[in-house]
């Protein structure tokens, strides 16, 4: 099963609510970067709830649904404005979509009233705003009591603000509803490498290590630990191809050596990049390091402030290979804790962030956005380690979208690399 595949039930649903002619397809089609919804200026042009599901980067798998404006009238009309309404309580964050001219009306207020009922959040957008520049400013979260983003979907203008509120205002508790049960089939064997060295806490096994497990059984898998030492004779004695094996970041090269090639091979490093926040921006970032020059300045951030150890992978092991990589010194500032990432984040090159077992989903998420206003590259330890070994193809082999994004890459350089030599001759 691919994400595409997530069932129905567990995909985030964002529902979009407003009069008709507000602009809630246009945004759709904003959102998505795709025409999947269709506009017109009748009003009236959504007559029924559409339900599509989709891959919104960077929430992820996503189920988008347009609405009927609320505004309709007529028996036929209000029939549809009770339908739309419906909708509320399948929805798990409403976007309240608002047509400056209009402005603010039962219509809006009927939304927030039952959304604020049944504990739905809702996240109001001022549309339109190229029309209407100075309804940027006005008071609205005042007048409604909900946070607003002015937007144009028509130029798609504002767009990233937008995703960052949504992000901002998912429900706590929302995830990703699996780490590796898409990747799996029931009675698989899965293999998880696990080194004990000092790195690793005495006594127990950390919690991503933890979860995997919990995951894998929940799936109806079979999950088999070994340390790096004992991979090798571990396949051999299986006697059937395992289904996945998952390893440690520390121990990618000898892991991955001692895969045999067909087997689809990842890290518990990338698993969380996609569970907690979003892989393919990640891997986007892991190419940065290729632009990095000496004299660059790095970020390092972690979530937690946990005590660095002598061979502290984020201040230590990372900061060398990656002097080693560009072949001379590089600034590195160090952040820890939870919050957003810092106000001058434009002054780096590279963000390298932890693996995030203290972030929730959404926080690391919008911190990804964060970088990407700021346009600054964002890598996660695990999958900087993959890319700096020489192994980040091969453990991407279970997520084609990321192999894509990173082949991307490769395609390019190898074109520019032609074209530098051909100007040379
Ligand atoms: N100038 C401008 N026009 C917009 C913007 N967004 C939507 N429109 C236009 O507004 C009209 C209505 O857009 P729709 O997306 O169909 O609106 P809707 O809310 O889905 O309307 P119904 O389905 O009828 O309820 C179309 O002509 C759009 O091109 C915007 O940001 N700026
Ligand atoms: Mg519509």
């Amino acid at each position: 099963m691919t994400l595409n595949a997530t069932p129905k039930g567990e995909r985030l649903h964002i529902a979009l609510f407003g009069r008709r002619n507000a602009g809630k397809s246009s945004l759709i089609n904003a959102l998505t970067g795709q025409e999947v919804a269709i506009v017109s200026e009748v009003p009236g042009t959504t007559t029924d709830p559409v339900a599509k599901a989709m891959e919104l980067l960077p929430l992820g798998p996503v189920m988008i649904i347009d609405t009927a404006g609320l505004d309709d009238v007529g028996p036929l009309g209000e029939l549809r404005v009770q339908r739309s309404l419906a909708v509320l309580s399948k929805t798990d964050l409403a976007l309240l979509v608002i047509d400056p001219v209009r402005g603010i009306g039962q219509c809006e207020q009927e939304v927030v009233k039952r959304a604020g009922e049944i504990g739905v959040p809702v996240v109001g957008v001022i549309n339109k705003i190229d029309l209407y520049p100075e309804a940027a400013s006005r008071p609205w979260q005042q007048e409604l009591g909900i946070p607003f983003v002015a937007v144009s979907a028509l130029l798609r203008w504002g767009i990233d603000r937008l995703k960052m509120a949504l992000v901002r205002h998912v429900p706590k508790d929302w995830a990703l509803p699996t780490i590796v049960g898409d990747l799996i089939q029931p009675g698989d064997v899965v293999v998880l490498v696990i080194p004990i060295d000092k790195a690793a806490p005495r006594g127990r096994l950390i919690l991503p290590q933890q979860q995997v497990i919990r995951d894998v059984l929940e799936h109806d898998a079979v999950a088999v630990m070994v340390k790096e030492r004992e991979l090798k004779h571990a396949l051999g004695a299986l006697g059937v191809k395992p289904g996945l094996v998952v390893t440690d970041a520390s121990a990618y090269l000898k892991a991955a050596a001692d895969t045999p090639p067909d087997v689809p091979f990842t890290s518990f490093s990338i698993l969380f990049a996609r569970y907690k926040g979003d892989l393919l921006t990640l891997v986007e970032g892991a190419k940065a390091v290729k632009s990095l020059k000496p004299g660059d300045r790095v970020l390092i951030a972690e979530a937690c402030t946990h005590h660095p150890i002598q061979d502290d992978i984020g201040r230590v092991k990372i900061p060398r290979w990656l002097r080693q990589t560009v072949g001379g010194d590089l600034l590195f500032d160090v952040i820890s804790g939870s919050g957003p990432l810092p106000e001058n984040l434009a002054d780096y090159k590279l963000v390298v962030h932890c693996g995030a077992c203290m972030l929730n989903r959404r926080e690391m998420l919008y911190r990804l956005l964060q970088a990407r206003e700021a346009g600054v590259p964002i890598v996660n330890y695990g999958v900087l380690m993959a890319y700096l070994h020489g192994v980040l193809k091969r453990a991407l082999s279970p997520f084609p979208q990321a192999l894509v994004v990173l082949e991307e890459r490769v395609d390019m350089e190898d074109e520019l690399a032609l074209l530098r030599q051909g100007r040379q001759k």
